[in-house]
């Protein structure tokens, strides 16, 4: 049935099988463009489920695009949310909207986001991009039709990657013992994922035969063979009393020879030459105007680069990263840091590196890349996060070194319960590492942007958190939790390249925070400042104090720069590159809280600056100085950045940055707004203040007036 008018059931458009194919192919074009004019995306399977996707939205599914949330709907979940781009062009080619504005792809404000978020574009019904989650929602949406009596059959999109997921097994479990038969699973089978082969990394085989013996019925397709995709929708439908799996054997990349079957495109988008080729290998390349496609999206770009800037706190200067002649900076993501260490620390046969898929991605990967020898030490357990959690757990318990890595988001909150129960109750010795945190993740969006995984890990006894400045203090920070902490530890990086703020001389010592102090603009953006730890500084009178961790301490240091330069302030910031560390004294929130304590005595104005909800670092800081003796009736001014209880979204990495006001331009204007508050506010001493402390006032409330918060 194809696409209909929900007021009247006639069909408002119909495909033959040649127009499906060539709405296909015209499709595959759109999809280059939008991912060239992304600048990143995923092109390998996108066009791999692309004749599927033609099929589904334009002759199989019942659907009205003028009525999108019509209730007797056929239901499409894309479970692999990042083919977010063929979703899309489906949704386009259909009539939801303007196929030409998928160009605006992983683009700030738009609905196009990484991937697909189902609040923001009518069409999309679930929010995904965690892959494994979306089977489970199929089968409660086809509980929802029986229960309801509505004809309407839901399909579910799914990868042979993402079948290594516990949870779609648990789905396909719950589908088959319901007898679901208006659910069908759609497996784009194109055998390849990130790491390489679906069958090197974790096999699926034999899929036919588990699904089968979860009392599913199966059809084999070609699924670039538009005949047998019509067919087999049809063969699905008519199929009574057990859910349906079609496995597509598709191709990654189809249609454009050099991405074919190359897991190097998984995850990266064509530059314009190779969105030339490749749309001269579609033969588009004359009838798709990508010029003027490029050019939309590059007008498109300008206006939220525009109403985005107008946001900005501005300054008498450009402050940003190397836009002067002086403070120049390396960029280097931390991400890095944590691959070298494990390069060379990786001879330890104690070490074992589990992989979970995005290797390459989060640098775990270089723990064998050039040490063939340390091969039997891999285990890729494929992208299973939770029972890659519990495997290092069972390592650790005979005495292994083991390191989990993947996405924060999934390391800090897909196997949060293992990492509780199994991880710390148990106190094993596991390191896992949090990769891509904080919102400067970018164009991926909201579901790869950990916001949240401080709040997951910090909740948990015996854990220990480390959330390094930049790569080289992340490379010492993995070595350290490596070899030199007993216990369940998390090492939280990102993805986006971030300055480099510290040397081989910058000291850094376990559980002791450092301290920054600018000292006047230089050639080099690190020499402008002094280090030392904590416990050897002295008091300089600063008038405010700024905490931060991770890439967040140079956005720190730069607002104190912008502080110094345009007010005359002196900034005192303190980079918390260890954030708990239980083992080092019972009583303390935050090993060497005593130094934070000082400061908050010294300044009387502390800021805190966390690219994370605000609270992962703020509420920790905050509680550790509200509850500290010392700061009892002490004036006591405190601010903190971070994201307001949003989720993320796409965007390139720096304007997220200011987007989401965590950029050193909102910490320098939060400071100056705390400043000036302070500069303000009186506190007033209640009358009824015992008389020592009435006598400390300068004047009291019964006189009529206060005195100033320093
Ligand atoms: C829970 C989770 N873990 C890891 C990832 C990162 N990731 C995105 S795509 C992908 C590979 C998916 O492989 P497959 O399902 O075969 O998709 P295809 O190769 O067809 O693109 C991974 C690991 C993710 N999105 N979600």
């Amino acid at each position: 049935m194809p696409i209909v008018d929900s007021k009247t059931g006639q069909v408002r458009k119909s495909y033959s099988v040649s127009e499906l194919i060539q709405v296909a192919n015209m499709m595959r074009g759109y999809n280059l463009i939008a991912l060239c004019a992304a600048g990143s995306g995923h092109s390998g399977g996108t066009l791999s489920i692309m004749d599927i996707t033609a099929a589904l939205y334009l002759q199989v599914a019942r659907h009205d695009p003028q009525n999108p949330s019509w209730e007797e709907r056929d239901r499409v979940i894309w479970s692999t949310g990042h083919k977010a781009p063929s979703l899309y062009l489906g949704l386009g080619m259909a009539g939801y909207f303007p196929v030409e504005d998928v160009v605006r792809l992983r683009k700030l404000y738009a609905p196009y986001q990484g991937h697909p978020h189902w609040l923001k574009l009518p069409g999309v019904e679930i929010s995904s991009g965690s892959l494994g989650q979306g089977l489970s929602v199929a089968v409660g949406i086809a509980l929802a039709a029986r229960l309801d009596n509505r004809n309407y059959r839901v399909y579910c999109i799914t990868g042979d990657g993402e079948h290594q997921e516990g949870q779609i097994w648990e789905a396909v479990m719950e589908a088959g013992a319901f007898h679901l038969d208006n659910l069908c699973c759609i497996l784009d089978k194109n055998r390849l994922q990130i790491d390489g082969w679906v069958k090197d990394v974790m096999n699926i085989e034999p899929i036919v035969e588990k699904y089968r013996a979860f009392n599913w019925h199966v059809i084999e397709i070609d699924g670039h063979n538009m005949h047998q995709i019509l067919a087999a929708f049809d063969k699905a439908a008519q199929h009574k009393g057990q859910p349906t799996v079609i496995v597509a054997h598709t191709t990654k990349g189809k249609g454009v020879s050099f991405m074919e079957n190359v897991a190097g495109w998984h995850g990266k988008a064509p530059n314009k030459a190779e969105m030339i080729n490749g749309l001269e290998e579609l033969n588009l390349h004359y009838r798709l105007e990508y010029e003027q496609l490029l050019k939309k999206a590059e007008e498109y770009q300008t206006e939220a680069t525009a109403k985005l800037m107008a946001k900005v706190p501005k300054f008498s200067r450009d402050y940003f990263w190397n836009q002067q002649e002086k403070m120049k900076v390396d960029m280097k993501a931390t991400r890095f840091g944590f691959g070298e260490a494990l390069e060379e620390m990786g001879d330890d046969p104690r070490v074992c590196c589990i992989g979970a898929d995005i290797s390459g991605s989060i640098t775990i990967s270089k723990f064998y890349e050039k040490h063939p020898e340390r091969q039997g030490r891999w285990f890729s357990v494929g992208i299973a996060e939770q029972s890659g959690t519990n495997v290092a757990a069972g390592l650790a318990k005979e005495g292994k070194l083991p390191v989990f890595g993947t996405y924060g988001v999934f390391a800090a909150g897909r196997n949060l319960d293992q990492l509780r129960t199994t991880v710390c109750y148990g106190n094993f010795n596991v390191l896992i590492a949090g990769a891509h945190g904080g919102v400067s993740v970018g164009p991926d969006g909201a579901t790869h942007q950990a916001l949240e995984d401080l709040f997951q890990i910090c909740g948990l006894p015996n854990m220990h958190v480390s959330v390094p400045a930049d790569a080289l203090e992340t490379k010492r920070a993995t070595a350290h939790l490596l070899f030199e902490i007993k216990g369940p530890k998390y090492i939280r990086f990102a993805r986006e390249a971030t300055p480099v703020v510290t040397n081989e001389k910058t000291p850094f010592v376990w559980g002791m925070p450092n301290v920054y102090r600018y000292r006047g603009e230089r050639d080099s953006f690190l020499d402008a400042f002094e280090v030392t730890t904590a416990d050897r500084y002295e008091n300089e009178e600063e008038q405010l104090t700024i905490i931060a961790c991770g890439p967040m301490v140079p956005e720190a240091m730069r607002a104190a720069w912008i502080l110094k330069e345009e007010l005359g302030v002196e900034t005192r910031v303190v980079n918390l590159h260890t954030l708990k560390s239980p083992s080092s004294h019972p009583d303390e929130t935050i090993p060497n809280q005593r130094y934070l304590i000082q400061a908050a005595l010294e300044t009387g104005l502390v800021l805190t600056a966390e690219e994370h909800q605000i609270g992962g670092l703020a509420n920790r800081v905050s509680y550790v100085l509200h509850t500290a003796p010392e700061l009892f009736r002490k004036p006591l001014a405190f601010g903190a950045i971070g994201v307001k209880d949003r989720f993320g979204e796409s965007g390139q990495p720096w304007e997220l940055m200011w987007e989401f006001e965590v950029s050193a331009e909102h910490i320098a204007e939060k400071a100056k707004e705390l400043l000036a508050l302070r500069e303000k506010v009186t506190v007033v001493v209640p009358v009824t203040a015992p008389a020592t402390r009435q006598k400390r006032a300068v004047r009291t409330k019964k006189t009529g007036t206060a005195r100033k918060v320093k």
